[in-house]
């Protein structure tokens, strides 16, 4: 561990030092400072982060048998992957089994706890793919779309006015199976609860539109708005109403909207005048096909429309961002960590805490690495037991963990040493841990 001259850097924060480990670095206590509430201030969705899940479900597709599809191993692999980062982002996330042509079928729902229960804005993305490939537009795009837009809420840790759901539902490719069953099996008291139902299915074609679904006229208008401040006309979506998991609802009376970037259709001598890309060409001369790969995207047309989608979460559940309410302990000291070497840990003294540690504990993450699959990274309470932040994962070429995990750290004691241990488990790439800080709320 590098000891450097790391005073000087804390003595601009105007941070208490409320510990220091005997030949470590001083932790820092930031107090709460609550402010009351803030701005609804949407996120900036970050197009590099929804492009990793898509180069995920990519890889489940490849060592799947090439799909996602209904009954299918690479769809189950799919609900897994999904549900995982909603369960460590402090989620209630449900697994809603059903039975379609003899194979189980899965829905994911996640609930973000809080808001009101009378009021539920809900978003939804078929997880599935067709036989034929990975479905990475159709409809990996939604699914990371709305997944992203899920960890930015529960980065912000937001306490919005109404209740916020997220679905991604199984079978839509066989007649929107998944979706029919959760609406038909929600008694009707649920159902009138869900107050905007939003849909996205097929938003990052390579040779996009700019589609919003124009039924309900408080949802249609919050799109409409996005786009109007980007500067970017928008079309009426036509390509097939009814066509895709937004049906059941509009059928059971919950308004809805959505976004679509177009499939099989073709795009017009305007429409190219509008939005770029070619006319006389489908918006998606891959749907449904073996080619809807990570290679089958737009990503100007993936980041518009993520923005989007976390706009109008954020707009119609009316949401304040948390003002960070918690008491803070960091160590921003660098730690070199060497290449397929030794463990190497930071640690924070915690103190001044009463009894034990949340269920929520937040363990932010601070790494630089260029592939960081190499990398486990475990949280170490004081009583020595271990919590796993990250798997070793040969296949994850990205750059970085900046993060912020959840952790069940309530039998653990608060008060004492925490420590951040950080192992590259293979040749070739190197890092540093540049922070490690704990949340208690
Ligand atoms: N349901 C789609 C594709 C699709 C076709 N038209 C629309 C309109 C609105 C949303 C989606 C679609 C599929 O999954 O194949
Ligand atoms: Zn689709
Ligand atoms: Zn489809």
């Amino acid at each position: 561990m590098k000891l450097s001259a790391r005073l000087s850097a804390l003595a601009g924060v105007s941070a208490l030092v409320v510990g220091a480990l005997a030949g470590a670095a001083p932790a820092t206590a930031v107090p709460s400072t609550a402010s009351g509430a803030a701005a609804v201030t949407p996120p900036d969705i970050s197009v590099a982060n929804v492009k990793q899940h898509l180069a995920d479900l990519q890889t489940i597709a490849n060592n799947n048998g090439g799909n996602r599809a209904h009954g299918r191993t690479g769809y189950k692999a799919s609900v897994d992957f999904v549900k995982a980062k909603l369960d460590a982002a402090g989620y209630t996330t449900t697994l809603q089994q059903f039975t379609y042509n003899g194979a189980t079928g899965y829905n994911v729902i996640a609930d973000w706890p809080g808001g009101d229960p009378n009021q539920v804005v809900m978003s939804g993305s078929h997880l599935d793919s067709v036989t034929a490939g990975p479905g990475i537009n159709d409809n990996g795009s939604g699914s990371a779309a709305i997944l992203e837009t899920a960890l930015a809420v529960s980065r912000a840790q937001l306490q919005p006015t109404k209740h916020i759901r997220f679905a991604w539902w199984g079978a839509e490719e066989l007649g929107m199976v998944g979706s029919k069953y959760y609406v038909n099996n929600l008694a009707s008291t649920e159902r009138a609860k869900i107050s905007d139902y939003l849909n996205f299915d097929m938003i990052g074609s390579p040779n996009p539109g700019y589609f919003v679904y124009d039924d309900d006229p408080t949802i249609e208008q919050t799109f409409k708005n996005y786009f109007t401040g980007l500067g970017i006309v928008t079309e009426p979506e036509t390509e097939g109403d009814g066509r895709s998991d937004h049906a059941p609802f509009k059928n059971a009376g919950v308004p809805v909207g959505g976004l679509f970037s177009g499939a099989d259709y073709i795009k017009t001598a305007t429409q190219a005048q509008n939005w770029g890309g070619t006319s006389g060409q489908a918006f998606d001369r891959c749907y449904h096909a073996s080619c809807d790969t990570s290679a089958n995207i737009n990503d100007t047309a993936l980041d518009r429309n993520s923005d989007a989608i976390a706009y109008a979460v954020w707009n119609l559940a009316a949401g304040t961002t948390t003002p960070p309410t918690g008491t803070v302990f960091q160590n921003t000291t660098p730690v070199a960590i060497p290449d397929n070497g030794p463990a190497v840990t930071s640690s924070v003294t915690v103190s001044g805490i009463t009894g034990n540690a949340p269920s929520t504990l937040q363990v932010g993450v601070d790494i630089t690495h260029t592939w960081r699959g190499d990398l486990v990274v475990d949280l170490i309470g004081p009583s020595g037991t271990v919590y796993n932040l990250k798997p070793y994962s040969s296949s994850d070429s990205a750059d970085n963990v900046k993060t912020t995990y959840t952790v069940n750290a309530s039998a653990e004691v608060a008060n004492g040493v925490w420590k951040l241990r950080v192992q590259d488990k293979a040749t070739y790439d190197t890092g540093t841990l540049n922070s490690f800080k704990l949340t208690f709320p």
